[in-house]
């Protein structure tokens, strides 16, 4: 709502939307306008006293936090936008670690202080906590809840009444000035410090001047420094306006402030070589596939050759525009600091750079977070078997977060991301824009097999029902072989008691058992075959006898070497404040975790290291966040396999035959 009002203010539309209503510029996708949140980024440029401001609107739920670590590469500046209340939601967390993260300048808006339950000398309590002197007061609202009615700013101690375009200046009320002059003392500590020059002034006792003023604090946004706070309504549209002068005012400009990748800086000059950065790409049923750009350096044109670094591929960039949410302008010359849309390039994608040939030059990938949340799809026909690949493909490209696995041996499609919601929508998409259904289920856990002791065994398999017979009979040994070895073959056969001709067919036999498992059903592994004695038939020996043979030689030698099923191990990070420490550390005793330390992260928050089985924590998405309402985050990437206890073994083993005794009664 924030940004519908400032692309209105700033003149760019002739209506206000709402997102409640579907109407707004920035929530567009019609997946945005059922659930009525955004989704993905939208970029959506305006224009306020001759400067361009690209805004660029990122969704502020978690799940769908890839676009924000992605916009934060290509940005300057972050607007925080957060609700008048004590607490703050998961969302601003989020927001400023990455902003932390990619060294961007940063103010706060705090909204919604019209309402009846605003808090906002509460809100500012709590970031001063937080943040301590960072946290720099620029304004005050006049009237509380239902009352309020403006915002009084400290630069010019002003009230700006009124909404949007319709903005009227008016003068301090008399009740409001001690409060002001508080603060405004504060806000020029703040400035004072950006600069020697303005600090000797200051410290000699006298007035800064508001252009003063605003370059202290630019200069302080500009090294993270100085976090300006903001107010009004972004319902209503107060406080729009001041935000914009601000905006101009206090946060760095792209066409001025270079930008740092791996200790290299990129001036935004228009006549260095081009730099320019895919920071997101869409694939559009009707345009195709449509890549935002971030010109860092150089200058772009329409019908330019550029040089795709990653790819080291040519482009041509026959259609170039402006992205404008939904909409689009046309666009001949694109310079360094802009943004802008290219349509139909041939390879490029998000995390690309743009360059020259001869400059060659790149900018590192966009660090996204790995995939939290699983869950099995499975295409409902045959010809949703068959768009699906291609669907599942453009739905990757235009979303990193996502992932897709196919699990040969659980036979089980797996889509991987950042939380139910996240997956949900996908799945949506999958419907709504490529006309894929899919039905979904559970994630099975890839358990294994395997011995802890060695065995042999032999395995004859002798047929004869009436002409030619069927005969194979093989000696294997298994091994046990150290974690994460997989599987090894040997031949110790002399003699020819096995001919050469019939080794592969034992090995194969083997190999096929090794994917059918001899438990549970599970793929066995770290093991080792040896083949060493056996014997044949002249007449009824063949391939598919002795891999028959074989299997049974497996399977019997592996029921005696003390065989076991093992499970997957995660590695997990848990990120939580520090009264939620206890009930957390709880929760992951439940699902069988080994707590393996805990570290102070930042003030107030306390970093929990743990392995967990993968089997406990299908839901731990969910769990963590009301656990610590929102405010816990997690990462988890594979560890390794371990023993599942013995209980947990025989309910697997239980089941397993369970299932196969019904499928034989089927049949
Ligand atoms: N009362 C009140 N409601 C507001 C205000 N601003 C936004 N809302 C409502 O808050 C809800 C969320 O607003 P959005 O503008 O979608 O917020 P957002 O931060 O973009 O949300 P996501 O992008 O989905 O994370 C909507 O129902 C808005 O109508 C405000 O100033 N006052
Ligand atoms: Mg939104």
């Amino acid at each position: 709502m924030l940004v519908e009002h400032l692309l209105y203010t700033a003149g760019a539309i002739e209506r206000v939307g709402t997102v409640d209503a579907g109407t707004s510029q920035s929530d567009h996708d019609p997946l945005e306008i059922r659930r009525k949140i955004s989704l993905s980024a939208s970029v959506l440029p305006i224009e306020w006293h001759d400067h361009k401001i690209n805004l660029i609107d990122v969704p502020g739920y978690p799940d769908f936090i890839g676009d924000l670590h992605a916009v934060a590469q290509v940005v300057e500046s972050m607007i925080i936008v957060c609700e008048a209340k004590k607490d703050i939601d998961v969302g601003f967390d989020l927001a400023w670690e990455v902003a932390e993260k990619h060294g961007l300048a940063r103010c706060i808006f705090v909204n919604k202080l019209e309402r009846d339950n605003a808090d906002y000398e509460g809100l500012i309590t709590t970031l001063h906590e937080r943040y301590g002197s960072k946290i720099v007061n620029v304004q005050i609202p006049i009237g509380h809840q239902a009352a309020f009615s403006g915002v009084l700013d400290l630069l010019n101690m002003k009230v700006y009444k009124g909404k949007d375009r319709g903005v009227e200046i008016e003068d301090a009320p008399a009740g409001y000035q001690e409060a002001a002059q508080e603060r405004r003392e504060k806000m020029m500590d703040a400035a004072a410090e950006g600069d020697d020059d303005l600090m000797l002034k200051y410290l000699d006792g006298q007035q800064l001047t508001t252009e003063e003023i605003e370059h202290g604090l630019l200069v302080g946004t500009e090294t993270g420094r100085v976090v300006p706070v903001l107010l009004g309504s972004a319902l209503s549209g107060i406080g729009v306006a001041t935000l914009l002068d601000r905006i101009i005012g206090e946060l760095p400009s792209p066409v001025e402030v270079p930008k740092t990748f791996d200790g290299k800086a990129f001036s935004p000059d228009p006549n260095a070589p081009l730099a320019g950065y895919v920071f997101k790409s869409t694939a559009d049923p009707y345009v195709g596939k449509i890549n935002y750009v971030r010109i860092f350096q150089g200058t772009l044109k329409v019908d330019d050759h550029v040089w795709n670094v990653v790819k080291e591929k040519d482009e041509r960039v026959h259609n170039l525009f402006f992205p404008h949410g939904k909409g689009q302008e046309a666009a001949t010359v694109v310079t360094a600091g802009d943004i802008c849309a290219i349509a139909k390039l041939q390879v490029t994608g998000t995390c690309d750079t743009l360059s020259t040939q001869k400059d060659k030059i790149a900018i590192p990938p966009i660090d996204f977070p790995e995939p939290i949340y699983r869950i099995a799809i499975k295409p409902v026909s045959k010809p949703d078997e068959d768009k699906l690949g291609p669907a599942l493909m453009k739905l990757l490209d235009e979303d990193p977060t996502l992932r897709y696995v196919r699990d040969a041996t659980l036979h089980q499609e797996i889509l991987e991301g950042m939380g139910d919601i996240h997956l949900d929508s996908a799945i949506e998409k999958l419907k709504a824009r490529f006309g894929v259904n899919v039905t979904t289920d559970e994630a099975k856990v890839p358990y294994k097999e395997t011995i802890r002791a060695g065995a042999k065994a032999q395995g004859r398999h002798k047929r004869q029902t009436g002409g030619k017979g069927q005969f194979g009979d093989c000696w294997l040994e298994l091994q046990p072989l150290p974690r994460g070895d997989g599987f090894s073959f040997e031949n110790k056969v002399v003699g020819g008691a096995i001919p050469k001709n019939f080794i592969p067919a034992v090995e194969k036999g083997v190999r096929e058992t090794l994917e059918k498992g001899f438990l549970a059903g599970y793929q066995v592994v770290d093991v080792k075959a040896t083949v060493y004695d056996g014997s044949y038939h002249d007449v009824d020996s063949s391939e598919q006898a002795f891999k028959l043979a074989a299997a049974i030689a497996f399977r019997s030698a592996a029921s005696n070497a003390q065989p076991v099923i093992l499970e997957p191990i995660l590695q997990l990070e848990v990120d939580v404040p520090d009264e939620c420490v206890g009930d957390v550390v709880g929760d992951l005793n439940g699902r069988r975790g080994r707590l393996q330390g805990m570290d102070p992260l930042s003030p107030g928050k306390t970093l929990v290291r743990a392995q967990v089985p993968l089997a406990t924590m299908g839901r731990y998405a969910l769990d963590l966040r009301s656990i610590t309402k929102g405010r816990g985050r997690f990462k988890q990437t594979f560890s390794h396999y371990d023993e599942l206890p013995p209980t947990d073994s025989q309910n697997l083993i239980k089941e397993y035959e369970k299932q196969r005794a019904a499928h034989e009664d089927d049949h």
